[in-house]
C-alpha cells in the first residue's frame, strides 16, 4: 500500500488541535503525563523524556523512577522543578497518559511495572527497554496482545517506538532484515498488536498497520544518545493533550525532526547536537502558527 509523506502541511491540521487553548483553561485541561524509567545509570533518559513532555505542553509531568530504595533517594531535575519525581511504585496512575521504557533497564521490578502498565486502559507509549523486555518475555507479549484486543478500549491507544535493533528483537530477526523492508517490519508490528508503530531512523515510518507515513524532517544530528527518549516524552505529552495515538505519533515525529532541523540551521551543523537541546526547540515549533 502507498506511503504518504509527513510534511508541514499535513501536520498543520493535527497541530491546530493543540493550539486551541481556551483563555480560561487550566493545567487540568492539558493532561497528566507519566514517564516510567530512569534506572541507575540511565536517570537522564527519564529527565529527557520529562523535559520533552513539559515543553510539548502537558499540564503536569510526572517521572516514576525504577531502582529507588528510599523515597529520599529520588532524583530531581533541578533545571526543571516543575517535574514531579517519585519512585515508580509510588506513582498515581489515575487520569494519566503513560510512557514506559526510557532507561527502564531490564530488572525484575522493571518487568513487573511493565506488566502493570500493559494492564491499564490508559494511553500508553512503549519504548526502549520496555520493548526489549517484551521481546524476551512471552507473558508481556500476551499482556500487550490482550490490551489492544479489548473492545472497551475503543480506538487503539498504544504507540510503540522501536529503533531498528529494537524492532529486530521484537520480530526475532536481524537489523539488516528490518532495514531491507522497513514498511513490512513496521506493518507487521502494528498489525500483530493492533497499535501504532513508529519505526525510527532516517525517514521514520508511522503506521497503524493499514496506512503508513514516512517522516521527512530530521537530520543526522539526531544520531546521538537520548534523542529517542525525547521523542517518547513528546508522544506522551500529545496523548495527554487528547490527540489520538496515530495523530500524536505523526505530529511527534515531524516536530522532533523539525526541532532538530531548526537547531542545525541556527547553529553550526549537526555535529554535537544534544538531545537536551531539543525540548526548547520543540516548544518553539509547537507554538508556531
Ligand atoms: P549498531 O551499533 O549499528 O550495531 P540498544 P540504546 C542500533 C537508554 N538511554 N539504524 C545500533 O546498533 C535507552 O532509553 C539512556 C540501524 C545501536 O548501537 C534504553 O533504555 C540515556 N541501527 C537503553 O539506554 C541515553 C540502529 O541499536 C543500537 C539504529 C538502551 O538503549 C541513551 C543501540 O540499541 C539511551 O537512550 C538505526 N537507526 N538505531 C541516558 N542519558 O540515560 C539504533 N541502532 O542496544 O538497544 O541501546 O538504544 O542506547
Ligand atoms: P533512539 O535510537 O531511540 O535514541 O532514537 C533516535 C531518534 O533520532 C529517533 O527518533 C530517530 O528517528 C532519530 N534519528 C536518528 N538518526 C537519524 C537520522 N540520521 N536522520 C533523522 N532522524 C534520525
Ligand atoms: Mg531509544
Amino acid at each position: 500500500f502507498p506511503i504518504s509523506n509527513i510534511e508541514h502541511n499535513q501536520v498543520a491540521s493535527i497541530q491546530a488541535q493543540l493550539q486551541r487553548r481556551a483563555h480560561a483553561s487550566h493545567k487540568g485541561s492539558y493532561g497528566d503525563a507519566l514517564i516510567i524509567g530512569g534506572a541507575q545509570g540511565m536517570r537522564g533518559a527519564a529527565f529527557l523524556a520529562g523535559r520533552a513532555a513539559l515543553h510539548a505542553g502537558a499540564g503536569k509531568v510526572h517521572l516514576g523512577f525504577v531502582d529507588i530504595t528510599s523515597e529520599n533517594d529520588v532524583p530531581l531535575d533541578i533545571m526543571h522543578p516543575e517535574i514531579m519525581c517519585r519512585s515508580a511504585e509510588q506513582c498515581q496512575l489515575q487520569n494519566t497518559s503513560v510512557a514506559i521504557g526510557p532507561g527502564l533497564g531490564q530488572s525484575e521490578s522493571s518487568k513487573e511495572l511493565l506488566l502493570q502498565c500493559l494492564k491499564l486502559t490508559h494511553d500508553l507509549v512503549i519504548d526502549a527497554d520496555a520493548l526489549n523486555l517484551i521481546a524476551q518475555e512471552p507473558p508481556l507479549q500476551s499482556a500487550l496482545a490482550q490490551r489492544n484486543q479489548s473492545p472497551l478500549r475503543g480506538f487503539c491507544n498504544t504507540i510503540i517506538t522501536p529503533h531498528p535493533l529494537e524492532a529486530a528483537r521484537l520480530l526475532s530477526c536481524t537489523v539488516q532484515e528490518i532495514q531491507a523492508d522497513r514498511l513490512k517490519a513496521a506493518t507487521e508490528l502494528a498489525q500483530k498488536w493492533n497499535l501504532i508503530c513508529v519505526l525510527k531512523g532516517s525517514g521514520s515510518l508511522v503506521t497503524d498497520g493499514h496506512t503508513c507515513y514516512v517522516n521527512g524532517s530530521g537530520n543526522p544530528g539526531l544520531a546521538s544518545g537520548g534523542t529517542g527518549d525525547v521523542l517518547t516524552g513528546l508522544c506522551v505529552a500529545l496523548l495527554a493533550q487528547g490527540l489520538c495515538a496515530f495523530d500524536a505519533a505523526r505530529l511527534a515525529c515531524y516536530v522532533h525532526g523539525a526541532a532538530a532541523d531548526q537547531l542545525v540551521a541556527a547553529g553550526v551543523g549537526p555535529i554535537g547536537l544534544c538531545a537536551s537541546e531539543l525540548p526548547a526547540a520543540i516548544r518553539q515549533y509547537l507554538n508556531r502558527r
